[in-house]
C-alpha cells in the first residue's frame, strides 16, 4: 500500500511531521493499526537500522528516525491498547544497566497494554536491583527485561541473581527480549521466557499473568 510505504520512507528521513500526518490518514483509512506499525513504521526504522550498520547512517539520523517512529507510535497506541477497566495482571519493563535504546521495549509495553496488562515502565539504563525492587514494591507477576547491546545482555543474567538473592524468584516470572537476545541465552541465565518481538511478548506475558492467578 503506497501510503505505508510513503510512512517507512519519511520515516527513513526522519520528517516527524510527516510521519504524523501519514500515521493519521492511514488510520482514517481504516487500514488496521498492526499493519501500520509493522509495514510502515518498522519497515522504516529496520532500514535505517541496516543503513547504520553499514556505516551508511549515524546517530544523528538515526535519533531523527526513532523520534519519528515514537511519534506515529503513539498515534497508533490507543488503537493497539484495547484494554479494558479491569487489570490482567502486572509487570514491569526496563531496558537494562547501560543500554538506552527504548523503541522496542515501548512497543513491548504498549502491546501488552493492549492485552489488559498493568505495565509499570522503569525506562532505560534500569539496574537489577530496581526491577526486584519495584517487582517486591508493586507485586509483580513478571519482570521484563529488554537488551539491544551484545554488551548490555549479560546484565539480565544479575536480575535473575537479583530476584534469587531477594528471595522472590519463585514468586516472579523473567521474560527478556531484544534483537542480540536468544531462547539459548534466556535458558543459561535461567530466566523463564524468551519472545523475538512486541506481540508474542505481549502474549506470553498475558498467559503467564492467567497462569499465576
Ligand atoms: Co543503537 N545499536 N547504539 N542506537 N541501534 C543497534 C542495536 C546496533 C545493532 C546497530 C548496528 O551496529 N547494527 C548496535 C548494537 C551492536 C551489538 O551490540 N551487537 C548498536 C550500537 C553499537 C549502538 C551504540 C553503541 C552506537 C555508538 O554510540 N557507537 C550506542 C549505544 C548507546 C547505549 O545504549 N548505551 C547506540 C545508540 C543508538 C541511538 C541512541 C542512536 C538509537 C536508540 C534510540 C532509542 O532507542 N531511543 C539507536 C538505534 C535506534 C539503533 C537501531 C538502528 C535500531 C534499534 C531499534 O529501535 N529497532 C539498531 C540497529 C537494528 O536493530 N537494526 C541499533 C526497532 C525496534 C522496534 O526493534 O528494539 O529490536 P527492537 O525491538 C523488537 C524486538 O527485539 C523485540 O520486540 C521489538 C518489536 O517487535 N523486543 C522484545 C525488544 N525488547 C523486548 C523484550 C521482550 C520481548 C521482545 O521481553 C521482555
Amino acid at each position: 500500500m503506497e501510503i505505508l510505504f510513503e510512512i517507512s520512507e519519511n520515516l527513513q528521513k526522519g520528517k516527524a511531521k510527516n510521519v504524523k500526518e501519514l500515521v493519521q490518514q492511514a488510520i482514517d483509512a481504516q487500514i488496521p493499526a498492526e499493519e501500520i506499525l509493522e509495514k510502515g513504521l518498522l519497515d522504516g526504522m529496520n532500514i535505517v537500522g541496516e543503513k547504520f550498520k553499514n556505516n551508511q547512517v549515524f546517530v544523528p539520523e538515526v535519533l531523527v528516525a526513532a523520534r519519528a517512529m515514537n511519534m506515529g507510535a503513539a498515534l497508533l497506541k490507543p488503537l493497539l491498547a484495547r484494554v479494558g477497566n479491569v487489570s490482567k495482571g502486572k509487570v514491569c519493563i526496563g531496558t537494562v544497566k547501560g543500554d538506552l535504546h527504548d523503541i522496542g521495549k515501548n512497543l513491548v509495553k504498549m502491546m501488552m497494554e493492549g492485552k489488559g496488562l498493568e505495565v509499570i515502565d522503569l525506562g532505560t539504563d534500569v539496574a537489577p536491583e530496581k526491577y526486584v525492587e519495584t517487582a517486591m514494591k508493586e507485586n509483580c507477576q513478571i519482570i521484563c527485561c529488554s537488551a539491544l547491546l551484545t554488551t548490555t545482555m549479560p546484565v539480565m543474567g544479575e536480575v535473575v541473581k537479583a530476584a534469587q538473592k531477594a528471595g522472590i524468584r519463585d514468586k516472579v516470572k523473567i521474560m527478556v527480549g531484544g534483537a542480540p537476545v536468544t531462547a539459548g541465552f534466556c535458558e543459561q541465565i535461567g530466566a523463564d521466557v524468551y519472545t523475538s518481538d512486541a506481540a508474542s511478548a505481549a502474549s506470553a506475558a498475558a498467559e503467564l499473568c492467567k497462569a499465576a492467578c
